[in-house]
């Protein structure tokens, strides 16, 4: 019986000399540990049978066992120390010779935001019909927002804007793109012809079709002769141009908008359907404007005589747009930075 127990000490011995040479993680070493060394582990099992040995038997296997247990765990840590050098060596040399310029296949290539893209699209259009592209500040007054729109303090369409007002007195986050026009009537005159995309908040809940930061832009052009056809036949230009199609119609609905008199609501027919479908919601025609000619009270008010001069003006969402031409059904897409969605574009 000893010289069995003797034999199984020096092959459980070899057994864990083998298994330490071939390891080469941490993780390899972890499983080593437990195995072989751990509280259940096989030499803590051949151990257990020291108990039932006699005196004579205790006193020449224990020393056995002993040493069994000390060389296992000084080979145990040599390799442990090893791989832990080896790990940092080569962590370092990594460091050491990290070539920045590496090309590497296979990546996420980044890509412009879809609305990014649809502004970039909007503006080329609208350059090639002689507009000037203008920023405006999301930081707003409450005169540009709503006083010189011929929106007075006690007016009720300030309603409509859920604001949020800032802690400064009659300051704002621009609840829509119009407050570009008093500042491009001051700072360019007249004739005029601007398009202004932009940022938006209004503090409303959110929900399918609605956000609080959104996108809208806006279109002004004020010259001498200006009338609701010159409005009409740009809307017709933009729209079929986004939508690839020149055989789109339009439809015009009254509006109440304070800032333009008279105020409109164009449709234009579904670019995806003749009979009705799932994004006109089976009436053919889809919601994209609001619109008018320029309130003469607005023009007055930055300083342009209404008697020679006249205009129009027309905003959107950016985002209702986009949804409507990329079939989207969730405005709040657009903010959630999900890569599955992103990707699609
Ligand atoms: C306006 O904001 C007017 N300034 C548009 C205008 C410009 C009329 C020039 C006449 C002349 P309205 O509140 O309807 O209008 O907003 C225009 C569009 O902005 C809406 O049709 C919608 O597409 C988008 N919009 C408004 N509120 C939200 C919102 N909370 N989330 C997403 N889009 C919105």
């Amino acid at each position: 019986m000893q010289k069995n127990i003797k034999e199984e000490i020096n092959s459980l011995h070899q057994a864990l000399l083998a298994v330490l040479r071939s390891a080469a993680t941490t993780d390899a070493l972890e499983k080593i540990r437990i195995d072989f060394l751990g509280r259940s582990g096989r030499i803590a099992t051949l151990m257990k049978q020291l108990k039932q040995m006699s005196l004579e038997q205790k006193k020449e296997l224990g020393p056995l066992f002993n040493q069994l247990k000390v060389s296992s765990e000084q080979a145990f840590n040599t390799r442990s120390n090893a791989i832990k050098n080896f790990d940092s060596t080569e962590q370092a040399l990594k460091e050491k010779f990290f070539d920045v310029t590496a090309y590497k296949p296979n990546q996420y290539r980044g890509s412009l935001h879809i609305y990014t893209q649809l502004i970039q699209q909007l503006e080329d259009i609208f350059i090639s019909m002689g507009y000037s592209v203008e920023d405006g500040n999301e930081v707003e007054t409450d005169y540009y927002n709503f006083e010189t729109l011929n929106i007075p303090a006690d007016h009720p369409a300030r309603d409509i804007h859920d604001t949020f007002w800032l802690n400064v007195p009659n300051m704002l986050l621009r609840t829509h793109t119009s407050t570009v026009q008093a500042h491009a009537m001051e700072d360019k005159g007249v004739p005029l012809a601007v398009f202004a995309p932009g940022r938006c908040y209004r503090n409303e809940a959110t929900d399918a079709t609605h956000e609080f930061m959104f996108t809208q832009a806006e279109g002004l052009l004020i010259d001498k002769n200006i009338s609701i056809s010159n409005l009409l036949a740009t809307a017709k230009t933009f729209i079929q141009k986004i939508f690839e199609r020149d055989d789109i119609k339009l439809r015009v609905r009254p509006g109440y908008f304070p800032f333009v008199e008279p105020g409109l609501e164009i449709d234009a027919s579904c670019p995806f359907c003749k009979k009705g479908c799932s994004i006109c919601k089976k009436t053919r025609w889809i919601e994209l404007l609001g619109a008018g000619l320029v309130h003469s009270n607005v023009l007055q008010s930055s300083g342009i005589n209404p008697n020679i001069y006249s205009g129009f003006a027309f905003g959107f969402g950016l985002e209702r747009l986009a949804m409507i031409k990329n079939e989207i059904d969730d405005i709040r897409l657009f903010h959630n930075g999900k890569i599955n969605f992103l990707d699609q574009f």
